[in-house]
């Protein structure tokens, strides 16, 4: 039993192990990361370098090597990594498979950074000059290694050229785009550090740096001519970024190239392996992880950040830093939209158009500020400020419509309590001119207080029609109800004056009055003339002040007035006028039975 424990326990150990080295051999290899796209002008990620550089955790740094088409990249590469040309990257005399796009080395080299575990990526690169494809398609790959890598190796197999310096162009431009961000603010992402690399010695009794120095020194150009000028330009930003660039020379390494795979160290020319190990010094003291927006990037930011610039690089005709920066920007782009769109969601809608428009002034310019603050790139940035103010713009044209929708929604529900109010104030039991027009003025200004925003101008005019056309109808219906209602006060004074009271002058007063307006008035008055009759106006200010008094609203308690003096007049006829009898002092209808006023003494 014991026996077959420990051949299990065997079993599982070998299997690790062999499991284990397994993964470390797939990864013993070169991978592609980008590829070219089968027109051959435009990159594309490729997945087995992509899930390579993903599985890493540490932040990540890349060395890459550019350079001219069979100047020894490969191999100088395979020789940084202590890798035989069988193992290592693809050297060009041995397969017919050139370097196609961008490759990387599967076991990253573990460095020890200021104190940060950081994993190095080797990357190789596609040359240039190579025949049959188009120049955009270098500078890609170009811009590319530029952007990803954290020490750029420029490979140079002989001096350097013009050429070489105009190349370097995107590589300047991105550093004065990126690197003169506003003080105390994240750069975009540092631009690599540029390593010349000048193979073998054809440095003629200078030294590398000398060579350097001469190659960026301006050449005089008597003639004005435009290319020369344009690249004295790109030597002095060279020259300005100095700092960042450090020349060195190998020799060559052996003096049969062909057979340069097969050999050994000790086969080799003694000072290249010297210098070889001082260059592989060199890269591990200058370099310093992949730094984007503040933060270095483990394996799967790393690759992100490489989706985003290749799809900016493939943009357009070329590849421009002009592209980058709009990448770099497009979220702090979205975040002064945002701060617009918020600053914008706090005011209250609806509002009057010129306020509204004030609001988002003041939005506006300081969500450009914030912008201002915080963007990439000196020259390239208008594009996205455009963009920025173009979205903005969309985003008010749809406040503006919101604002509108809300105005009328406002000013809408305003006329319609007004519209009915002034329904009611038509059927008021009691006309009173004075509820009227204090209905009506109140009315005014609450529409004319809150209903505010773009649609009040409209909302006016129809609400000032409605208003006028309820005002006549009211007046025209005031005096006629009035007139009626004098026609019915004369016909209860009628009857007061003969049953209730019993006062011969009061109800022939009250005949006079009723035989006059239903007569007189109708036969030679016409309307107008009535109501502009100053007795009139004083009818209409006694009703008024009757009717429309601050103790009492009659209109709501005329009834119950009147039914509580009619009860009183009733039990004052039955009851009161039994015990006192009636007063005398009037000229009263004599009682029919008695004769005599006197008080009934049963
Ligand atoms: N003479 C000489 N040949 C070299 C040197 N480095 C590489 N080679 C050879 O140049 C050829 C192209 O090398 P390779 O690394 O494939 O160049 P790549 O196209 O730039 O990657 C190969 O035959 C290499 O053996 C060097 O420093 N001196
Ligand atoms: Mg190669």
């Amino acid at each position: 039993m014991e026996h077959l424990t420990w051949v299990v326990a065997l079993w599982i150990w070998l299997g690790f192990l062999a499991s284990g080295s397994s993964s470390i051999d797939g990864l013993h290899q070169a991978f592609p990361v980008v590829e070219p796209d089968p027109g051959h002008t435009k990159l594309r990620l490729a997945r087995e370098g992509l899930e390579i550089i993903k599985r890493i955790n540490n932040p990540i740094a890349a060395v890459a090597v550019i350079g001219p088409y069979r100047s020894g990249k490969s191999f100088l590469l395979n020789q940084l990594l202590s890798l035989s040309c069988y193992e290592g990257f693809g050297v060009g005399h041995m397969r017919d498979t050139k370097t196609k796009g961008i490759w990387v080395w599967g076991l990253p080299v573990e460095l020890d950074i200021d104190g940060v575990k950081t994993s190095v990526f080797y990357l190789d690169t596609e040359g240039f000059e190579s025949v049959g494809k188009s120049n955009v398609y270098d500078d890609r790959i170009f811009a590319l290694a530029t952007v990803m890598s954290s020490v750029l190796i420029y490979n140079l197999p002989e001096t350097i050229r013009e050429a070489d310096i105009s190349r370097l162009s995107f590589a300047v431009e991105l550093a004065e785009e990126f690197y003169g961000r506003v003080k105390g603010q994240d750069v975009a992402f540092e631009p690599a550090k540029l390593l010349w690399l000048i193979q073998r010695d054809f440095l003629q009794g200078k030294t590398v740096q000398e060579m350097v120095d001469e190659a960026l020194r301006q050449v005089p150009n008597t003639d004005g001519d435009k290319n020369i000028d344009q690249i004295n330009q790109i030597r002095d930003s060279l020259a300005i970024m100095g700092d960042n660039s450090t020349a060195f020379s190998l020799p060559q390494p052996h003096l049969q190239r062909t057979k340069l795979c097969d050999m050994k160290d000790d086969e080799l020319d003694p000072t290249y392996v010297k210098k070889r190990e001082q260059l592989k010094k060199l890269v591990a003291s200058v370099i310093r992880p992949k730094i984007v927006q503040g933060k270095t990037l483990n394996g799967q930011e790393f690759v992100a950040f490489l989706e985003q610039i290749l799809e900016a690089l493939n943009k357009g005709e070329i590849p421009s830093t002009g592209s980058l920066v709009e990448v770099f920007n497009k979220k702090i782009l979205e975040l002064c939209l945002k701060l617009y769109s918020d600053m914008m969601a706090k005011v209250g809608l609806p509002l009057s158009e010129q306020s509204l428009q004030e609001a988002h002034e003041k939005s506006r310019v300081l969500s450009m500020k914030a912008f201002d603050e915080q963007h990439f790139g000196r020259h390239h940035a208008k594009k996205s400020a455009m963009q920025l103010e173009e979205e903005m713009d969309k985003v008010y044209k749809n406040i503006i419509l919101a604002n509108e929708y809300r105005s009328s929604k406002l000013c809408e529900s305003l006329y319609t309590r007004c519209e009915d109010k002034m329904d009611q104030l038509q059927v008021l039991r009691l006309p009173s001119m004075a509820k009227f027009n204090a209905g009506f003025l109140q009315c005014n200004q609450s529409f004319e207080h809150e209903c505010v925003g773009p649609s009040k101008t409209n909302y006016e005019q129809r609400m000032m029609k409605m208003l006028g056309k309820s005002r006549t109808l009211f007046i025209k219906e005031y005096n006629h109800r009035l007139f009626n209602w004098l026609v019915a006060f004369s016909l209860v004074m009628v009857v007061v004056g003969r049953f209730i009271i019993k006062f011969i002058l009061i109800e022939i007063g009250a005949w006079i009055m009723f035989i006059f307006l239903e007569t007189y008035t109708r036969m030679f008055w016409s309307a107008e003339t009535l109501y502009y009759n100053p007795v009139w106006h004083f009818i209409v200010a006694t009703w008024e002040t009757l009717v429309y008094n601050p103790i009492l609203d009659l209109d709501r308690w005329a009834i119950p007035i009147i039914l509580l003096g009619a009860i009183f007049i009733l039990y004052w006829r039955c009851y009161g006028r039994r015990k006192h009898g009636s007063l005398s002092l009037l000229p009263l209808y004599s009682n029919q039975k008695g004769g005599s006023t006197r008080p009934r003494t049963d």
